[in-house]
């Protein structure tokens, strides 16, 4: 498989709301998935260039020993940041890649490892539907985890809400997927 160096979108489509300054997607770099202080590589495909090229999914490559292991495949993982301590809303597209079958688990990391940067109050829709609510939410919070229903092409809708200085990343994960087949 080849991963492409770059990522063809519309900056508009990415920055929907100016506020949330550092959403992006991304091709190759160290996250910390599940929140327990180990990084892992997030590895984000090429977006396909022509309509009916299909997404490929991207894919969570997780230390064991010392190297790093192909781990999972995943539908996506977009990070959201609240730089000032107004409240904002932010959309993003979701295209289920190849070889999803469902069923499918949107995860929240909330914050960073060590317990700071968690968002208070966030507010998390998929296609309108609202999945969590500020309740949901507190500095105590560090994963959250929730099942949900993905259409082919689906809208993924966060706000922020107060705090400075939140960051909260979402993981859409399938729990099958077809084999691969060799080209
Ligand atoms: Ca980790």
């Amino acid at each position: 498989m080849e991963w492409a160096a770059t990522v063809e979108l519309d900056p508009n489509d990415i920055y929907s709301n100016r506020w949330i300054s550092a959403f992006k997607l991304r091709e190759r770099e160290l996250v910390d998935a599940d929140n327990d202080g180990t990084k892992e590589i997030y590895v984000q495909p090429a977006y396909p260039r022509f309509p009916d090229e299909p997404v490929l999914p991207a894919v969570l490559y997780k230390l064991s020993g010392d190297r790093y292991v192909d781990d999972m495949r995943l539908v996506g993982m977009w990070t959201f940041k609240l730089p000032t301590s107004t409240s904002e809303t932010s959309t993003v597209s979701v295209t289920v890649p190849q070889g999803a079958r469902g069923p499918y688990t949107l995860r929240v990391v909330n914050g960073l490892p060590d317990g700071t940067a968690r968002a208070a109050g966030a507010e998390v829709w998929i296609n309108g539907k609202k999945l969590l609510s500020p309740i949901d939410f507190s500095s105590n919070v560090d994963v959250i985890e929730r099942a949900v229903t993905l259409l082919p092409d689906n809208e993924l809708a966060v706000r922020l809400a107060g705090q400075q200085s939140s960051e909260i990343e979402i993981l859409i994960e399938s729990e099958s997927w077809a084999s691969f087949s060799p080209p």
